[in-house]
């Protein structure tokens, strides 16, 4: 990737796409510049077929302490009604690829958010978690009150929510925020790890697993196995379907084509 940021390290690893928040001054808050660069970043990833999986990830003391309270404080009610801001957490969620949000340190308020539009979370033992508006007078603005709820239940969300406490990374695992806890010292390599073995699966599947799996916070029951059955059998049209199962009768590894 040719262009350069301001407040991201971007580069490729395999077929790995590797996004660091990096504004360390601010602990990553997350400024109306930095976002803008991390939609750019994720939207030429998603847009390269060289990539099959990007991550997301801050430095080892912060992977975003949340939106820029400096830059929020004076605003009037007008500025955050037409702010842009909220439209990039929707860029996030659009972008096609799996995005696997690899945290270490601090993950609150916004960074929590962002970290929860991403697809799956990972932490470092060293991470916490908070959503802590709350304490600046404000709630959670993107997404926050919902998304949390969804992957923790209503009591420990209502909890942090209503309290702005930070849980460690063995509660998040343990509610189910996150999917795995890496030991600090191996964190960022375990995550891209992690990340490259979903880049090697078949690309279309992997781009309708995650449209699949997304539905289910979008439909009911029925709706959602409907949308999943059409998306299995639209599968059987590819040429990757072909190649996994007659991959796995000749006991060989399978050659995607993304087709
Ligand atoms: N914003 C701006 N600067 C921040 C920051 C933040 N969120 N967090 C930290 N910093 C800055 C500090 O001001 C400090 O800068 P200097 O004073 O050195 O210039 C530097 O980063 C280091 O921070 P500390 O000195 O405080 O470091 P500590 O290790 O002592 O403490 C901390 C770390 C993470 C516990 C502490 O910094 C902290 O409590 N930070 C604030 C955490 C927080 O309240 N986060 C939620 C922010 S509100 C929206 C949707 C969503 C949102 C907004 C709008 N729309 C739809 C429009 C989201 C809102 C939020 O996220």
């Amino acid at each position: 990737m040719s262009e350069s940021y301001a407040n991201l390290l971007v580069r490729q690893e395999g077929r790995v796409g590797i996004v660091q928040l990096h504004r360390p001054q601010a602990l990553n808050a997350l400024s109306g510049d930095l976002m803008d660069e991390l939609i750019r970043a994720l939207q030429a990833f998603d847009a390269d077929d060289s990539i099959g999986c990007i991550v997301v990830t801050g430095s080892e003391k912060a992977f975003a302490a949340g939106a820029d309270i400096k830059q929020m404080a004076g605003a009037s009610v007008v500025e955050m009604m037409s702010s842009p801001f909220i439209g990039y957490w929707d860029a996030v969620q659009k972008v096609s690829k799996p995005i696997v949000a690899a945290v270490s340190g601090y993950c609150l308020g916004g960074g929590c958010e962002l970290a929860m539009t991403c697809d799956l979370i990972v932490a470092s033992d060293t991470a916490q978690f908070g959503q802590p508006e709350i304490n600046l007078g404000i709630i959670p603005g993107a997404g926050g009150t919902q998304r949390l709820t969804r992957a923790v239940g209503k009591s420990v969300a209502m909890d942090m929510v209503l309290t702005g406490r930070r849980i460690s990374a063995q509660e998040a695992l343990a509610f189910g925020l996150v999917s795995r806890v890496f030991p600090a010292q191996s964190f960022l390599d375990d995550s891209i790890a992690l990340a490259a073995e979903i880049a090697d699966k078949a690309p279309v599947a992997l781009r309708v697993a995650k449209e699949a799996v997304n539905r289910a916070f979008e439909s009911t029951l029925a709706e959602g196995v409907l949308f999943e059955r059409r998306a299995f059998n639209l599968l059987f049209a590819t040429e990757d379907q072909k190649e996994g199962m007659a991959a796995f009768v000749e006991k060989r590894k399978p050659d995607w084509k993304g087709k």
